[in-house]
């Protein structure tokens, strides 16, 4: 029982929550280290939004808006925060969802499907083949959905995967609290933001962009711009922590 008055209540919760979601065996043990890592760099973020983020969370309703086969790549984690929002940004945007995951059953494929449908999301389906360069089980994708994307968006990304969809020359739009990792350094466009914060502010802008405004925000822009001023707020956070 957490008291509502608790000063972290919400993470408290949401710990909760994802614990809960590895009992069930849609979140993996790895997984809630993951989440750990994100809290942390949450902290250093100052856990809100920065002006960047905002900045990078419009520029991707803008590559999601102006793709021709747009994706939403789905892990346990992702499921397990953000399963109503993948629902509303799927609408908003119209892209299509696939559930890809490092730590691949079928079973939790399974789960985690069942768990975006309750909430509303529909997702693809099918056989999956090994068509990413990855010698790991991320490589296993559907032909209809991630292999024929030109652009997927990829919260919560284990390193690599990231440069082989980039080296098949689909863009990549990730969610990644960590602005040094490298699915941070080498996606198209980086979204340094907690995973709940972003999907609500990209849909919000998929809902608002006109075509126009879109094709002119979904080319011009600078990712390590993007990316540098996520470490100068970082860096302002630290040294002013004691002021
Ligand atoms: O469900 P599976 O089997 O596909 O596995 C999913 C995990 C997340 C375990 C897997 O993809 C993994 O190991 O990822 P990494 O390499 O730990 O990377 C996850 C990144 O997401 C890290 O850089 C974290 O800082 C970041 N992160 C964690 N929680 C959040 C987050 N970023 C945004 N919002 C969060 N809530």
């Amino acid at each position: 029982m957490i008291p509502e008055n608790h000063p972290r209540y919400h993470s408290l919760i949401v710990r909760e929550q994802l614990v809960r979601c590895a009992k069930e065996g849609i979140v993996t043990l790895e997984g809630l280290t993951a989440h750990g890592r994100g809290e942390a760099f949450d902290y250093l973020m100052g856990e809100q939004t920065s002006p960047s983020a905002l900045q990078a969370e419009k520029i991707a309703a803008a590559l999601l808006l102006t793709a021709d086969h747009p994706v939403i790549s789905v892990n346990g984690n992702t499921a397990a925060l953000a399963a109503r929002m993948i629902a509303g940004l799927q609408m908003a945007s119209r892209a299509s969802v696939e559930v890809n995951l490092f730590h691949r059953t079928d079973e939790r494929i399974t789960k985690i499907t069942r768990l975006l449908e309750e909430q509303g999301v529909r997702v693809l389906k099918g056989e999956a083949k090994r068509l990413l360069p990855l010698l790991h089980e991320r490589a296993l994708c559907l032909p209809g959905g991630i292999g024929s994307a030109d652009v997927i968006l990829v919260p919560l990304e284990d390193g690599d995967r990231c440069q082989a969809l980039h080296s098949l020359g689909k863009k990549v739009i990730t969610i990644d609290l960590n602005p040094l990792s490298r699915t941070a350094q080498s996606a198209d466009l980086t979204i340094v933001d907690e995973v709940t914060r972003a999907l609500p502010l990209i849909t919000t802008f998929c809902r608002e962009l006109d075509q126009e405004e879109a094709k002119t925000l979904s080319t011009g822009y600078d990712n390590k711009i993007i990316r540098k001023a996520a470490l100068d707020e970082i860096i302002r956070r630290l040294t002013h922590a004691l002021d």
